[in-house]
């Protein structure tokens, strides 16, 4: 891409103990373990919408800073919140067709739900790296434009089994071309929603 020898791609196959794929999995890579410097953009949109009594998506990555939308495109009206330290809100009952824009300042996942349906559960992973990517339902992760040099490379799942839901991959540096990696992580049971 673009001739760029020092760019490649990096491509991460997810599954679970049992063998299966695990879809909205968070790719990460840190190059030389650092933060990236200076404003990271996505180019997917930063929204999680609610349809049929869900979160859609269910897992989104945005950079911490990242200004998220919430419509609702409901009939009935829904009450979002996140208690996750650091990125903490609060958007009181809101009807259909109605958007409501949160700011989320800090790296790490947040947890939302909506005091008015406990079914409702989904995670925005807040990420303060500019190479991030979620999984398919093929398990598969593809950060197109990767470092090569020293990295770190984690894996994100809302239920991970380990510390902050995270592991980290053996590889602790990428050549240009294109890296193939694949990874088992151990989920556990989700947590009953209250
Ligand atoms: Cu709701």
């Amino acid at each position: 891409m673009g001739g760029d020898a020092l760019a490649g791609s990096l491509t991460v196959t997810v599954r679970g103990a049992n063998g299966k794929p695990v879809s909205d999995a968070v790719v990460t890579v840190h190059p030389g373990g650092q933060p990236s410097r200076g404003p990271i953009k996505f180019p997917w949109p930063y929204r999680v919408q609610q349809q049929n009594i869900q979160f859609s998506p269910f897992v989104l990555i945005v950079p911490a800073g990242a200004e998220v939308a919430f419509p609702n495109l409901d009939k009935v009206r829904h009450h979002v919140y996140s208690f996750s330290p650091g990125n903490k809100f609060e958007l009181k009952l809101y009807g259909r067709e109605e958007n409501r824009i949160v700011k989320l300042p800090t790296a790490g996942a947040a947890a939302i739900g909506c005091n008015i349906h406990d079914q409702m559960v989904g995670f925005i992973k807040v990420v303060d790296t500019a190479y991030a990517a979620k999984s398919d339902a093929s398990g598969v992760a593809t950060i197109a434009d990767a470092p090569s040099g020293p990295v770190v490379v984690r894996v994100w799942h809302p239920y991970l089994r380990g510390p902050k839901n995270e592991k980290v991959l053996p590889v602790t540096s990428l050549g240009g071309g294109a890296t193939r990696e694949a990874v088992t992580i151990e989920l556990r049971a989700p947590a009953a929603h209250h």
